[in-house]
């Protein structure tokens, strides 16, 4: 891989300057225009919230794009794209979505409707059955918000085009972990299409510094890796790679795992929404001063595609300060003594399964030296979808660079030690286990569809149905579990839970010791071989009232949880609960 970024790196330094353009340059008519490859990383805007609220418009848009893929983004009153959403625990979030989707926008795609609608007058929003590939909605990744209408909820809420705008309001609870989370729409059987188009934002919950005191004063960025349809796609790998010798596609018409690190790619990235096209990825451009320390807050948005970051300079790794996971610092287990405020994980090579997040201090290069963000190919199994090593920008020094927006706190007030017992010492109620697996839809026809299933080990195996209103688990508020979550399949899936963090705390069978929480995780492909399947071991959490109601799990592939690899959860109120009280007295009125 690293002679093969050297021989790249040669022309892009002679290319970068030239083709950088901002994204400011929006021509009318195309509210989700592209920077060309090459630009300069542009930072979102950030919205803030003032005086403890935040109210925003975010308008949905899809236009066709000319290879006949369709882009999605949201704008805010400006027409900025996408903004950063930068709140404080304890903050109200009010936003009033508007659903401008199009079915033009679809390339001649007719409309596709996912569970029964009918024609009649325009249901209501929160009760809405009509998932279709112009509904919308919005989810909050990794916020332990209620999974209630107005708030959270994508099981039945479904805004269409023409609806007056939605409001979303709730409140950012004053015990979330200060981190980097996302929006983004959540429509079963649509949300592949619409994240792929970029429909996806970085919700910030501030004061990481309060958590991390080494990360105070440290200038920040937002970087969002997208993953989108080939712009190139019937071009040959660039000379410089090393010869793949299989070539196959998968049923989607996407790359296939070549096993090798090379070849040509399921999709194309790009980050803050500049192309890093195949073959020849020209990098985007990060500009830093020589030598300058920041915050990098990294989200893989993408829709189906793994990366594993490193930041190279010489083609050397260099070291990687991770100090967040998901949004939650690496100091979460206050009860931990030797963790003093500090907790700082130095790699050189950072995963990042679609959905998650990490934050972590890079060090830019010195004066006269430049440096690449690259990702590494992931081994997605057999069945999985070619995720090749390719550049994402090069980091060029210059003591004009333009300063980050942002700059964290220089002399922040430590957070308050957390007064809940850690989750790794609260004894599990009970043990389940689940499984990820797959099944052609027709056993005696090998080119039929793949059914894709998330199952409650002892239930049967089936695709997640929107319409059913039974959940597949029913746990109480208060207590906390303990998940086996095993991959019966030849393909990596990658887990996600909404409404709550968990604790990894097995992971192929092997112990771990950490001290912070996720949101999503890894579970490995099954070989064929083994007595046992891969699997993690996970402490959920259901002892926030917050995780009360009925919400999902599912795998972070989106194609995957479109395609039924999801299942629904409700989280009964605690017996001698306030909450059960309020629910017992409505229900007699
Ligand atoms: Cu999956």
């Amino acid at each position: 891989m690293q002679k093969w970024l050297a021989v790249l790196a040669i022309g892009i330094a002679l290319d970068c300057r030239q083709s950088a353009q901002l994204i400011a340059q929006s021509p009318a008519g195309n509210p989700c225009q592209r920077p060309e490859s090459g630009s300069i990383v542009p930072e979102p805007e950030d919205l803030r919230s003032q005086n403890g609220v935040l109210e925003a418009t975010l308008t949905i848009h899809n236009v066709a794009a000319a290879n006949g893929s369709t882009l999605y983004c949201y704008t805010d009153a400006f027409g900025h794209q996408s903004p950063n959403l930068r709140v404080a625990p304890g903050d109200l979030v009010i936003l009033h979505l508007r659903n401008e989707l199009t079915e033009t926008a679809l390339n001649a795609k007719p409309a596709q409707r996912h569970a029964h609608s009918g024609s009649q007058p325009a249901p209501d929003p929160c009760n809405s059955s009509v998932m279709s590939s112009v509904s919308t909605n919005l989810h909050f990744h990794g916020l332990t918000i209620p999974p209630v209408c107005h708030q959270d909820d994508v099981l039945k809420t479904s805004v269409q085009p023409g609806d007056a705008p939605f409001e979303y309001r709730f409140r950012i609870p004053g015990n979330e972990p200060p981190g980097l989370y996302w929006y983004h729409p959540h429509i079963h059987g649509f949300s592949k299409a619409q994240l792929l188009g970029g429909a996806s934002g970085a919700l910030i919950v501030e004061g990481i510094e309060r958590a991390q005191k080494a990360t105070a004063g440290l200038p920040e960025r937002v970087f969002i890796i997208r993953d989108l349809d080939l712009l190139n796609p019937n071009a040959p790998p660039d000379p410089s790679e090393p010869k793949v010798p299989k070539f196959l596609v998968d049923r989607d018409g996407d790359a296939a795992n070549t096993g090798t690190g090379f070849g040509k790619p399921a999709k194309d990235l790009s980050i803050n929404y500049v192309p890093v096209p195949y073959p020849g990825y020209s990098p985007a451009m990060i500009e830093m001063k020589p030598g300058e320390r920041q915050l990098w807050r990294v989200l893989n948005a993408s829709a189906i595609t793994y990366v594993n970051i490193e930041v190279l300079f010489n083609r050397a790794p260099q070291r990687l300060g991770l100090v967040a996971m998901d949004g939650v610092p690496l100091t979460h287990d206050t009860t931990h003594a030797d963790l003093p405020g500090d907790s700082i994980s130095w790699q050189t090579h950072l995963a990042i399964p679609p959905g998650a997040r990490v934050e972590f201090i890079v060090n830019g290069p010195a004066e006269g030296q430049s440096g690449l963000l690259v990702t590494r190919s992931v081994d997605t199994g057999p069945g999985g979808e070619n995720d090749p090593n390719r550049m994402l920008a090069k980091i060029v020094t210059s003591a004009s660079a333009t300063e980050p927006r942002s700059k964290l706190q220089a002399s922040p007030e430590p957070l308050a030690p957390t007064t809940e017992t850690w989750l790794g010492n609260v004894t599990p109620v009970r043990v389940r286990r689940l499984y990820f697996s797959e099944k052609l839809a027709d056993p005696n026809d090998p080119t039929s569809a793949i059914e894709f299933y998330l199952t409650v080990d002892g239930q049967e195996p089936k695709m997640f149905d929107m319409s059913s209103g039974i959940p597949d688990i029913v746990a109480q508020q208060g207590t906390v579990e303990d998940w086996i979550i095993e991959n019966r399949s030849s393909e990596l899936h990658d887990f996600h839970i909404h409404q709550l963090h968990f604790l990894l705390l097995d992971y192929m069978g092997r112990p771990v010791n950490e001290h912070f929480l996720r949101d999503t995780v890894n579970v490995p492909y099954f070989n064929g071989h083994g007595l046992t399947y891969p699997g993690v071991r996970l402490r959920m959490d259901f002892r926030d009232p917050n995780t009360v109601g009925t919400f999902l799990y599912h795998c972070h592939i989106l194609e995957h949880e479109d395609k039924g690899m999801m299942g629904s959860i409700r989280v009964d109120p605690a017996p001698d609960s306030a909450d059960r009280v309020t629910a017992l007295s409505i229900v007699k009125k």
